[in-house]
């Protein structure tokens, strides 16, 4: 008789779980509502079935329990109790399916007057690309992915040149209008889903998925990447602002479009030269980083990262936490250069320098921490070379230093704790695998060994990434 209490337990205790409990759907924000209906459909008739399959057993046992003077009869067919049970689940599996044909059937039938946007994910990050005024997108591959060209656009394709390229894991779309979502990866199966819009699905290497949805609510969204396996797909977080038309319109407005990033000449050293001057006393006048400034060697590093931090630094999602000393006293120097030109050639005069190898001046145990860095190769490349496509600096040849206070500072959330800097928050996660100091200081012991070499395409590809 005991298991019959257990029974009526779980049973009532998974109801009363059901209603009580604070994990629901969250506030739906799309025109999706009939996906929730789908949900509720299935908690209902699951629910019964579970509350029937669970009272037939407790009525089993006390029915037929066991008594010493009953014997068990043998029953081997009824044609009745069969055809009853065969009804009774093709109308519960039908009530299941059906409705979710229907919707599905809506879902990938996309209105004629909705937007385009394409997602593009690739580990760890996600990309978005606009088809620009014709409406056409350009042709891309994967094979002409590159450092220089993180879309892998063609260039020979006309119909390319005035999409509209967001080399940013946010995108913002207008309230109230139907979009239509093309799903590219560039290597694995991703999944693509923000939970308050109820959409959700995989990108698949080598074809193109689609779905569609209408923004009912205006405010931010996450993105995940809902591919559960490989190490870093939960790490592939993105944003979604639902904005007022012309807040959409001014955002695209002011994105390049292809023809844009191709005609960004890779700045000019000579003009970058007096734009240096002030960084000089800081960062040393061959870039070479100094310890007593607190400030980073910068000769050696990527140019599409050191861009990308001096953005990061004017915008103010780097720099502006009210903690970081050292980045705040940074932030006054890049807002000296008004646009991405200065910038461009402020880093190209940077390209110039001489990239020697810093003085050490830590020391740990490089064994443990090259087993530690297993993690970090898998977006920093193996030689801590770093890799634009997973938006990972370099790491091999920063002073020791300073690669202890960065990690230091994301596992304070110091860096990277701003709302909208998502490739900071990736290694404010990251940063945790490191758990104390020693691993800390065990890590960049073995960063010190690494080799300084410039990033190619040719690292990329072997830059220790798996699924
Ligand atoms: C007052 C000293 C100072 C001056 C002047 C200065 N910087 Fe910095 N810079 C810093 C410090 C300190 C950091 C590191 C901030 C941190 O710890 O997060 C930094 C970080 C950077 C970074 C990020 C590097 C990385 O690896 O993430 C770049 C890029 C940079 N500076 C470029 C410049 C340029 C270009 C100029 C001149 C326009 C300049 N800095 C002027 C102090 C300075
Ligand atoms: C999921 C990808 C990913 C992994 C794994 C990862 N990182 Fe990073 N890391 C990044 C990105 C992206 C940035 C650039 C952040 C930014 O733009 O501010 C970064 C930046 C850094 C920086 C700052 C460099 C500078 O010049 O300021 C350091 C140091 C660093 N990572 C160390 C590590 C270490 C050590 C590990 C392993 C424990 C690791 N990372 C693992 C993605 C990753
Ligand atoms: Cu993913």
């Amino acid at each position: 008789m005991a298991i019959v209490v257990v029974l009526l337990a779980l049973l009532i205790g998974s109801i009363l779980f059901y209603f009580l409990s604070p994990w629901h759907l969250t506030p739906l924000a799309s025109n999706w509502g009939s996906i929730d209906g789908t949900i509720q459909i299935t908690w209902i008739v699951t629910g019964l079935v579970f509350a029937a399959v669970n009272l037939f057993l407790v009525y089993a046992i006390i029915r037929y329990r066991y008594r010493r003077d009953r014997r068990a009869s043998y029953q081997p067919e009824d044609k009745k109790l069969e055809y009853w049970l065969t009804g009774l689940t093709a109308v519960g599996i039908s009530a299941l399916l059906a409705p979710g044909l229907f919707v599905w059937g809506r879902f990938v039938n996309v209105p004629a007057d909705a937007h385009i946007v394409e997602a593009v994910g690739q580990q760890w990050n996600w990309r978005f690309r606009f088809p620009g005024e014709d409406g056409a997108f350009g042709r891309v591959s994967t094979a002409l992915v590159s450092a220089d060209n993180p879309f892998g656009m063609d260039p020979d394709d006309p119909l390319g040149r005035d999409d509209v390229l967001v080399d940013a894991p946010k995108v913002v779309l207008p309230v109230d209008q139907p979009v239509r979502v093309m799903l590219r990866s560039q290597d694995v199966i991703h999944n693509f889903q923000v939970a308050q819009f109820r959409a959700k699905m995989d990108l698949v290497p080598g074809q193109v998925s689609y779905f569609w949805f209408t923004p009912t609510r205006k405010g931010d969204f996450e993105i995940l990447c809902a591919e559960l396996c490989g190490v870093g797909h939960f790490a592939m977080r993105g944003k979604v602002e639902v904005a007022e038309p012309d807040r959409f319109e001014d955002w695209l407005s002011e994105k390049p479009t292809y023809r844009d990033v191709r005609s960004r000449d890779g700045g000019d050293p000579a003009a970058g030269e007096a734009r240096y001057a002030p960084c000089a006393g800081c960062h040393g006048p061959k870039g070479q980083g100094m310890r007593e400034t607190g400030a980073p060697k910068l000769a050696g590093q990527s140019p599409w990262y050191l861009i990308r931090q001096l953005q990061h630094f004017k915008s103010g999602l780097r720099g502006t936490h009210e903690a970081d000393t050292r980045g705040q006293q940074m932030r006054p120097f890049a807002r000296t250069l008004p646009d991405y030109e200065a910038m461009a050639d402020v880093v190209a005069y940077i390209g110039t320098f001489p990239d020697k190898a810093p003085a050490r001046t830590l020391s740990g145990d490089s064994d443990r921490g090259e087993r530690l860095y297993d993690t970090c190769a898998a977006c920093h490349g193996a030689q801590g070379q770093g890799d634009h496509q997973s938006n990972a600096p370099r790491l091999a040849g920063l002073s020791d230093w300073y690669l202890k206070r960065q990690l230091e500072k994301f596992q304070a959330g110091i860096r990277g704790g701003h709302p909208d800097d998502m490739y900071g928050w990736q290694m404010v996660e990251m940063a945790k695998v490191l758990v104390d100091e020693s691993g800390i200081r065990d890590v960049v012991s073995h960063i010190t060994t690494l080799p300084r070499k410039q990033t190619t395409v040719a690292d990329a590809s072997d830059a220790g990434r798996s699924e």
